[in-house]
């Protein structure tokens, strides 16, 4: 068995554990705190068999992973105020561990 722990941003968690709930993953949720930016973030842990988790790790990278996005810079002035701009945004860092002992009692 094993734990994976998924770090995403909060404002993607509800889409990841949507899409690992419809799969049929137990998935736990924790608000945690990035130590760089010391912004919140969100903690996933699931666990699972160890030949699911391929299948953990394409749903969170369907769900979340990085894309770009159109935003309206922030910082133009003047005609150039509304100028848009491709950000990268979303993406995870997951850890993959090995669970000694796993029991539901
Ligand atoms: P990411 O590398 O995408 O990391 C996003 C969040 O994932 C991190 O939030 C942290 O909560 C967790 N994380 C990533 N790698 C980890 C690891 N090896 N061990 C434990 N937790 C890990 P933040 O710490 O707030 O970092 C936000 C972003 O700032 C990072 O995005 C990265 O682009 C940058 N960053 C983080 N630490 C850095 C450092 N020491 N030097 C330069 N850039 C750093």
């Amino acid at each position: 068995m094993k734990l994976i722990y998924v770090i995403v941003r909060n404002i993607d968690s509800g889409d990841v554990t949507a899409a690992l709930n419809k799969k049929g993953y137990y998935v736990t949720k924790l608000a945690s705190t990035g130590g760089f930016l010391r912004e919140g973030n969100t903690t996933l842990m699931i666990g699972t068999d160890e030949d699911k988790v391929d299948e953990v790790i394409e749903i969170v990278k369907k769900a979340c992973g990085p894309r770009k996005q159109v935003i309206s810079s922030p910082v133009g002035t003047g005609e150039y105020s509304s100028m848009n701009v491709v950000v990268n945004v979303g993406g995870a860092t997951i850890f993959v561990m090995d669970v000694d002992r796993f029991e539901k009692i």
